[in-house]
């Protein structure tokens, strides 16, 4: 079923809303098949003009059944999705005093998605990696519209509305990869704006963390050396942050760890050192309208700034 996410949760919460989900799909059916059995019986029956059906009127017994048996097919699905909101929507929107906000801040952009670890000085984009079995709290903002935060095997769709603070819970059980979209149309690049969320075990965890905290080592090599100044020197500095070399600006992706990302541009293409060129050389030839400009950078610049790139591990 890896081709409908839906139906394979990977965490509590998406397997209650699989649950719901296939309850509901079952009842429907089922309410489906009666109704249009009926009507096929009925233009069977009756499909010469010269059968007329037995009028029938004031049958009490009747219509109190066809009363009773909606009310209480309405009510059961009304109490199992209640029973799903109130299970998995307890997130409270005022966080208790003393306890952290939150352990991850996403915000939506157009088009792509930040993410902060709270309480640590790490930002990446397009990426959301955390330890299996925990439930983690999230933060959902945006910066310009709305957006909506969607990973489909391990948590429900919440909106991230500029000037608005939503939270969900973010659980996974299974070490793996889980593709996220964004589920609001925000503007032309809306269905480029993918991101994954990375499960790792515990200790992996531990060590991936430690590996953000650390600042990549300024290049030695000549050629990334001047990719680092024209980096500076051609205004890429006044969007993204690199840490160490270019002040903290939410207005683009942190490159700070760029090259261990899998893909760039959210999701669109996987991150080589042939594709950072390609992107570099033309954003919008992979999403059109995007908000990062064509610099007509010249194949000298191109190969100094992906040299310099590629060091930002
Ligand atoms: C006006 C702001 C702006 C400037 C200036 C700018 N960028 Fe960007 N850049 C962006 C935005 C916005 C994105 C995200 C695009 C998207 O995915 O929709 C981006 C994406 C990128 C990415 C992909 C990052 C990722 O995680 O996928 C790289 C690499 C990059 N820019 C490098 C550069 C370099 C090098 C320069 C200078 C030559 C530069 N940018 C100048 C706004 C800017
Ligand atoms: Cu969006």
């Amino acid at each position: 079923m890896s081709n409908f996410p839906v139906f394979d949760p990977a965490s509590p919460q998406a397997e209650a809303i699989r649950d719901l989900f296939v309850q509901v799909l079952w009842i429907s059916g089922g309410i489906f098949a009666i109704v249009a059995g009926l009507i096929c019986i009925a233009i069977w029956k009756f499909r010469s003009n010269e059968t007329l059906p037995t009028q029938d009127f004031g049958s009490h017994r009747k219509e109190i059944a066809w009363i009773v048996a909606p009310v209480i097919v309405v009510l059961w699905i009304a109490a199992i999705s209640a029973k799903l909101v109130l299970t998995y929507n307890a997130v409270p929107q005022a966080h208790p005093p003393g306890q952290q906000d939150a352990d991850l801040i996403v915000t939506g952009h157009q088009w792509w998605w930040q993410v902060d670890y709270a309480g640590t000085d790490i930002v990446s984009a397009n990426e959301i990696h955390i330890p299996t079995g925990k439930r983690l709290r999230v933060k959902l903002s945006s910066a310009d519209v709305i957006h909506s935060f969607w990973v489909a095997r391990l948590a429900r769709k919440m909106d991230a509305i500029p000037g608005r603070e939503n939270f969900i819970w973010l659980q996974a059980d299974k070490v793996g990869t889980y593709t996220g979209r964004c589920a609001e149309f925000c503007g032309t690049q809306h269905a480029r704006m993918n991101f994954i969320v990375v499960a790792h075990e515990p200790e992996d965890y531990e060590k991936w963390l430690a590996g953000e905290k650390t600042v990549p080592p300024a290049p030695t090599d000549a050629k990334a050396l001047a990719g680092r100044s024209t980096f500076l020197s051609l205004t890429c500095s006044q969007c993204h942050a690199i840490a160490g070399v270019s002040a903290d600006r939410s207005i683009a992706p942190d490159l700070t760890h760029l090259a261990s990302r899998r893909d760039l541009a959210a999701g669109v293409i996987p991150n080589t050192p042939e594709n950072l060129r390609r992107w570099l050389k033309d954003p919008a030839a992979f999403k059109p309208g995007c908000k990062m400009p064509d610099f007509k950078l010249t194949e000298a610049q191109l190969d100094e700034l992906v040299a310099y790139l590629e060091t930002l591990k």
